[in-house]
């Protein structure tokens, strides 16, 4: 390999300038072998897959591999997908997915040097098991280091990934094992896009009290004092410590019960209007139909030592 290409990749990716580039990296060697020799785009060999599975009670939830990201979630006492997918979400594989559940690995957002929330929802994952039964399906997916990852994060992992579907619930389960022999620490989080029918009659209860970082005020940290959250401008907080279960309502009745464990925060997102309209693959006036709440763990980033898995999970329930 030319050093001083070398040189200029590594530069870049730190700019976070690489980003069309970067989300081929992770289909193939082959591709990142071109790309580096020829420092161009290179076209994907196959279209990404996606996957979908079913209970006999009538409920669906449908998966893409790349990311491993849910695309959408109908459970059996429900007809419309949960989780919010903009339409003009690009789902080929090109880039990062707006909506659904992306899984953000090993870097939440920009703190640290990689790209934005990380690489994982921009990877390739295999799916390495189905199971379909009466009352329970799943799919399981796979994601370990590459040449590519440890170009940019030097560092061995395998990370699986389970999504399993029951009548009314949906859990998400993401471990990640250090199958090397250097420790690290990574941070992380299940950024799921819920669907609302209007954000403005949308509240949030299970937060009250918790001390939040409030990422539109240089993470200032305040302590809520509200026992339920409602919405009515941008909103972009870490909510610290947050292991209770969370309930969204619309017009005061819930509808959606979030719980988790292993993750030790709590993420609560809406761009608002102005920050929605900058951003190119959300609907029209998107920000009116989701809420995103996310189990995370940003503020004490994990610490994985050689042959330790550590395993994070999130369970919804359609109410
Ligand atoms: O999780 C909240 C957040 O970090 C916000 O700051 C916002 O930028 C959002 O994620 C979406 O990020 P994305 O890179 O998917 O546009």
């Amino acid at each position: 390999m030319d050093l001083s290409f070398e040189t200029d990749l590594r530069s870049v990716f730190t700019c976070h300038l690489f980003l069309p580039y970067f989300f081929f990296l992770f289909h193939d060697l082959a591709n990142f072998q071109t790309l580096i020799k020829s420092s161009k785009r290179v076209k994907m060999k196959k279209p990404v897959s996606s996957h979908q599975i079913s209970t006999k009670s009538g409920a669906i939830v449908t998966v893409s591999d790349f990311g491993a990201h849910v695309l959408s979630w109908i459970p059996a006492n429900r007809t419309e997908n949960l989780l919010y997918l903009s339409k003009k979400s690009d789902l080929s594989g090109k880039t990062a997915i707006r909506g659904g559940i992306p899984i953000i690995f090993p870097q939440f957002s920009n703190r640290g040097p990689l790209p934005k929330h990380g690489f994982a929802r921009l990877a390739e994952w295999e799916l390495t098991e189905i199971t379909e039964g009466e009352t329970e399906s799943s799919l399981t997916f796979r994601l370990e280091d590459s040449p590519e990852s440890r170009y940019i994060w030097p560092y061995r992992f395998k990370a699986t990934y389970r999504v399993k579907l029951t009548t009314n619930q949906l859990q998400t389960s993401l471990s990640i094992s250090n199958n090397g022999v250097q420790s690290y620490s990574f941070t992380t989080a299940l950024h799921s896009y819920f669907s609302v029918q209007d954000i403005q009659t949308t509240t949030l209860n299970g937060l009250d009290r918790l001390t939040y970082t409030d990422s539109l005020k240089n993470n200032e940290k305040v302590t809520s004092k509200v026992d339920k959250l409602s919405f009515s401008e941008e909103t972009d907080r870490i909510y610290l410590d947050a292991i209770h279960p969370l309930f969204i309502n619309q017009s005061g009745k819930p509808i959606l019960k979030i719980e988790s464990a292993g993750f030790k925060d709590a993420v609560v997102w809406n761009p608002w209007e102005e920050t929605g309209a900058k951003l190119a693959d959300l609907d029209k006036n998107g920000y009116q139909h989701f809420l995103c709440v996310e189990p995370a763990t940003i503020e004490h980033p994990i610490l994985l030592n050689p042959g330790q898995t550590w395993t994070g999970s999130q369970l919804l329930t359609s109410l």
